[in-house]
């Protein structure tokens, strides 16, 4: 298990990251995985975790392999230890053993209970050499969610939001004027949808609702994809022909008053006050198993999350036009260190994550 790693080492896993992206928004709650089978330096095989429920990225890569024997000469890149239990799939690390290669090089060990470094002591009990730790940063922050989930045992919160070149996230509004207010271009929207799709639970205030009438779906990355709506309405204000209650993807409503289970489930909470308001929701995020959750607005939500330090990611889109005037985007908290500045389109991606996380 020494840990030394080779500039080709860092290039093949920087490579092995970049695929595992691809699951972006269709595996989760499973991690991004991909894998590599590397013969003399070159990438004879390749494969990533394409889909929630589909195989893993190690049985990807190893069925484009055509002569097995190959194998002993070989290193496999993989940026997550190789499972070791019977989930929807079986262990791939029983798959790796039937033709076991020389080398396994691993970015990360798996956090799951259920293997937690099985899969590594069951490769070097067969004799393959294992190096693991190279490019952790980067492979954390692929699968940021699915560690803090299973280490820290709580849902990781990533909040977004848009905002004009002059810092503006709508426009001044007269009373009851409704619609939303586009401020970036399609190129966000599909980026934002993807993001959307990659957790399992979106979470907006009452205002959001009233004033965009919202489907908060991912239709735009995958129409089919059901994410569960979270709505906080204290008061229960919204009307039941709003597009939240009316069509069928799950959601449920944060209030003071019912509780009741269903496609559209009602969950009481004590409101006595913000930061006990998002107490209970994150933790009823955890209970349901949510890994993820995106927090989409509005100010009023942002504000809270960022006044109450409820968030380890977020992410602020900057269209390029100035309006003058209009409702102010929230402030980037000081805690908050520029992760990556990203063009979407005409627009930018700035992602910001919590100081020393990385
Ligand atoms: C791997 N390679 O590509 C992935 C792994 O329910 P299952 O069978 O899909 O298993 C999900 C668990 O398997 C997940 O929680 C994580 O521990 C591991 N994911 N492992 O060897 C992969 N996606
Ligand atoms: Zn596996």
């Amino acid at each position: 298990m020494s840990n030394n790693f080779t500039k080709q080492d860092f290039y093949f896993m920087e490579q092995c990251l970049l695929l595992a992206k691809k699951g972006i928004g269709h595996v989760e709650p499973n991690p991004r995985v991909a894998c590599l089978v590397v013969h003399q330096a070159e990438i004879i095989a390749s494969g990533y975790h394409s889909k929630f429920g589909a195989p893993h990225a190690e049985v990807e890569a190893l069925r484009n392999i055509t002569d097995p024997s190959i194998l002993q000469a070989c290193t496999l890149y993989v940026n997550l230890e190789p499972c070791s239990h019977h989930g929807k799939t079986p262990p791939c690390v029983d798959l790796i053993l039937q033709n076991p290669p020389k080398r396994v090089v691993i970015a990360q060990s798996d956090p799951f209970d259920l293997v937690q470094g099985k899969g590594i002591e069951k490769l070097l009990a067969h004799g393959v050499q294992v190096d693991v730790g190279i490019c952790e940063k980067d492979s954390h922050q692929l699968n940021a969610p699915f560690f803090t989930f299973h280490q820290e045992k709580r849902t990781y919160l990533r909040l977004k939001w848009a905002q004009t070149a002059d810092g503006f996230m709508d426009k001044l509004r007269h009373a009851n004027e409704k619609g939303a207010f586009g401020i970036t271009g399609k190129t966000s929207q599909h980026w934002t949808h993807q993001q959307r799709a990659s957790a399992q639970a979106i979470l907006v205030g009452k205002n959001t609702v009233l004033v965009d009438n919202p489907k908060l779906d991912a239709r735009f990355f995958d129409e089919h994809k059901k994410i569960v709506r979270y709505v906080i309405d204290k008061n229960l204000e919204i009307p039941s022909h709003y597009q939240i209650y009316s069509d069928d993807l799950p959601t449920v409503i944060f209030n003071a008053h019912h509780a009741e289970k269903g496609l559209k489930s009602k969950v009481k909470l004590d409101f006595s006050n913000a930061k006990i308001v998002l107490d209970q929701i994150s933790a009823y995020a955890y209970a349901e198993g949510v890994q993820s959750l995106w927090v989409e607005g509005g100010a009023f939500l942002l504000g809270e999350c960022l006044a109450h330090d409820y968030w380890d990611e977020i992410h602020v889109l900057r269209a390029p036009q100035k309006i003058g005037q209009g409702l102010t985007a929230p402030a980037v908290p000081t805690s908050a260190q520029l992760h990556k500045k990203s063009p979407l389109g005409e627009d930018t991606l700035y992602t910001y994550v919590r100081e020393n996380a990385l």
